[in-house]
């Protein structure tokens, strides 16, 4: 490896050694820019990696709140505000109680490459809190928010920081989000948050746009590869959140069966094709168990997960999967029994859902590969719509966003192919996306000088 980055490497590790998801994300960028920091002498010097690596800052802060029976409970909030380099610092708020500032950390980078590769003008960030909205009653959740929002509000704004919706945090919690900010500002600032309900505000289409705009990069990918489609394929989806199912939308619309879904305790397993009104019915109205789906498909599977690292789902024969729900789901022995079924294409719809050595299996193994940061890209690519609409007042239609939506989606799939082209990597898109995002950044922080 090139002495810099190899320097780079070492001290990042050395630094955040109780951090293991950001070094995880931070090593699987610089072992695929190789090519660019040998072509540009010219970094080390300016110490580009360093500053990239570095958050611009990162807020840490008490939430306190009261439960429904009195109780008083305290939980730590995070902003990670990494890089205002290309726009605003802008990523979504993840509410779960793994949260940890490794996780805020490595959401947070992967970020700003995402976002470089949108072509549209938005930094990167990433926040959330170990708060965990499972049973918890509304007023809670809204208490919460409330409490959250009370100490966030100094730090955001429409062209300062913008937070969306990620893991636990949905159209309901952006609602309760926005509420608190507009109350203690004492104005209507809509650019603030997206992932607003249109009813004030909000994008048409931002909801379906992670997971529409996961499956418009499988089937560009699919199709520079002989040709192929998601017609009549078997397709398995980790999750049933936000992401998974309009991925199964979408993936439906398109003729494939999907088979498959899960949540944290399971996993789903319906050969006749999943009943996605039934999960949506479960997941979006009653917030309950994907178990609960075998209640109307009596001849359904479910599988309990026992052994994260062998999640059920990926032990289902498919053609194509789609990790949707979190980091590090996919692991070398998944990544094994996919390739052992004959699996064409593994797509992550969540962060980081493949570990390292899963990637490096499948790719050795000539399974297409779409990478978290250029395929779950529509997400924010969306909520920047959304955030152009705000600062027009206007509304666009469905058919527009979606429109706009898939040809950005098309635009990554076609930079990440020419990168990996161009610097000898061709076919390898985690790393076509590597170089695409950094290039951009890079030439953006060279522009700016040192700061
Ligand atoms: P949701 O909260 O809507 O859904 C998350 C889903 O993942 C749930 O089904 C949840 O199950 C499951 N899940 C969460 N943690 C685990 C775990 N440890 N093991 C197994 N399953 C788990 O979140 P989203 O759909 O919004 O987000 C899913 C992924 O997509 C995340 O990685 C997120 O960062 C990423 N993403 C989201 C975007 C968005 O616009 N929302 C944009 C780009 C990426 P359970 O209910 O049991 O917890
Ligand atoms: O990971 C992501 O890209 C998101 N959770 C969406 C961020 C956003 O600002 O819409």
């Amino acid at each position: 490896m090139n002495k810099y980055l190899e320097n780079v490497l070492e001290k990042t590790k050395n630094k955040n050694s109780n951090e293991p998801e950001f070094i995880q994300a931070v090593t699987e960028v610089l072992t695929s820019i190789e090519p660019v920091i040998v072509a540009h002498k010219e970094y080390e010097q300016l110490a580009l990696l360093e500053r990239i690596i570095e958050p611009e800052r990162i807020i840490t802060f008490r939430v306190p709140w009261v439960d429904d029976n009195g109780q008083v409970q305290v939980n730590r909030g995070y902003r990670v505000q990494y890089s205002s380099l290309i726009g605003p610092y802008k990523g979504g708020l993840r509410f779960h109680p793994s949260v940890n500032q490794s996780i805020m950390k490595f959401l947070g980078f992967e970020q700003i490459f995402k976002n470089a590769l949108s072509g549209l003008p938005i930094g990167g960030a990433k926040g959330g809190c170990d708060f965990d909205p499972k049973g918890k009653s509304d007023s809670e959740v809204m208490r919460f928010c409330q409490s959250f929002m009370t100490e966030l509000y100094r730090h955001i704004g429409a062209d300062i920081d913008v937070p969306a919706g990620d893991i636990g945090v949905g159209a309901r919690e952006i609602g309760y989000l926005f509420g608190q900010y507009k109350r203690i500002k004492n104005g209507y600032e809509g650019g603030v948050l997206t992932g607003k309900a249109v009813s004030y505000g909000g994008s048409l289409a931002r909801t379906e746009a992670t997971g529409y705009g996961l499956i418009y990069y499988m089937r560009e990918m699919l199709k520079a590869n002989n040709n192929q489609s998601f017609n009549g394929k078997k397709v398995t989806i980790s999750g049933s959140g936000n992401v998974a199912i309009y991925a199964c939308q979408k993936a439906q619309q398109y003729g494939a069966k999907v088979i498959a879904m899960s949540d944290s305790n399971g996993c789903i397993y319906d050969k006749n094709g999943i009943d996605l009104d039934l999960i949506k019915q479960i997941k979006e109205v009653e917030r309950g168990r994907i178990k609960e789906y075998l209640r109307e498909h009596k001849d359904a599977e479910y599988i309990e997960t026992i052994d994260r690292n062998d999640a059920p789902i990926w032990t289902i024969p498919t053609d194509i999967a789609l990790p949707c729900a979190t980091q590090n789901e996919l692991s070398l022995t998944s990544a094994t029994k996919l390739v052992n079924h004959g699996v064409i294409a593994v797509g992550e719809g969540a962060n980081m859902p493949t570990e390292a050595k899963a990637i490096e299996y499948l790719q050795t193994n000539d399974v297409l590969f779409a990478p978290a940061k250029a395929a779950n890209a529509g997400g924010v690519s969306t909520s920047a719509i959304e955030m152009s609409q705000n600062s027009m007042r206007y509304y666009y239609s469905f058919e527009e966003v979606d429109k706009r939506l898939e040809q950005i989606m098309i635009n990554i799939f076609k930079a990440c192919e020419e990168s990996a082209e161009k610097y000898g990597c061709s076919g390898n898109y985690a790393a076509g996306a590597n170089i695409a995002a950094f290039r951009k950044i890079a030439k953006a922080m060279k522009a700016q000088g040192i700061v």
